[in-house]
């Protein structure tokens, strides 16, 4: 028999993404993120550039998961602090964010390299539909925070992206951050 998952409350802090109950943290530096960026990163460095807080439920079908996740401000030559980036590993699962503070986009690519880029700040939500990657990107000068929820079942696969990447990258240009070609973009194979 699968055990009762019961009601529970948290509070959150809209500008931190802290919980009350305080919930597991894990934080991501910059050094883990070697290969992500454009531009090469000290493998060595501690420079924390995002936090996250999952809100802890069983791993089914019928749960959901929710999770803060609170972005730096910052850049590596030009190309704002962004999360690695992922497929669900059971890709048809769809996922939503709402957006707390700061300002940011969502970069999202399907197997086909089809990509979009929403804007997420506060008051705003974007939908992830089922079979598309997603990356967030802090665009702004103060955090970027935001709630995401997501079938509890979805898992993550950060292998496909960390070696085909997204068909686009956020840099600075000119005072804004845009989309522009990724050099080093392969689409993954959508038959795989
Ligand atoms: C989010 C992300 C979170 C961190 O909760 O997991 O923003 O990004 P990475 O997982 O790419 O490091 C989500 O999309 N969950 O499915
Ligand atoms: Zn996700």
């Amino acid at each position: 028999m699968t055990p009762e998952h019961l009601p529970s409350h948290t509070a959150l802090d809209l500008a931190t993404g802290a919980m009350d109950p305080e919930r597991a943290v894990s934080e991501r530096r910059l050094g883990e993120m070697a290969g992500l960026f454009q531009a090469d990163v000290d493998p060595a460095s501690r420079e924390l550039v995002y936090r996250v807080r999952t809100i802890p439920a069983p791993e089914r079908a019928n749960e959901l998961l929710c999770a803060t996740t609170v972005i730096e401000p910052g850049d590596v030559d030009g190309e704002p602090y962004m999360t690695a980036g992922h497929f669900h590993a059971v890709r048809d699962r769809a996922e939503v964010y709402v957006g707390f503070a700061g300002d940011g986009l969502v970069v999202l690519a399907d197997a086909r390299g089809r990509w979009r880029c929403e804007p997420l700040r506060s008051a705003s939500a974007v939908y992830i539909p089922g079979g598309w990657a997603h990356r967030t990107v802090n665009t702004g000068a103060e955090r970027l925070v935001f709630l995401s929820t997501w079938i509890a079942d979805a898992g993550h696969d950060y292998e496909v992206i960390r070696t085909h990447g997204f068909p686009i990258a956020v840099m600075r240009r000119g005072g804004r951050a845009e989309p522009v070609p990724n050099p080093r973009y392969r689409a993954p194979d959508p038959t795989a």
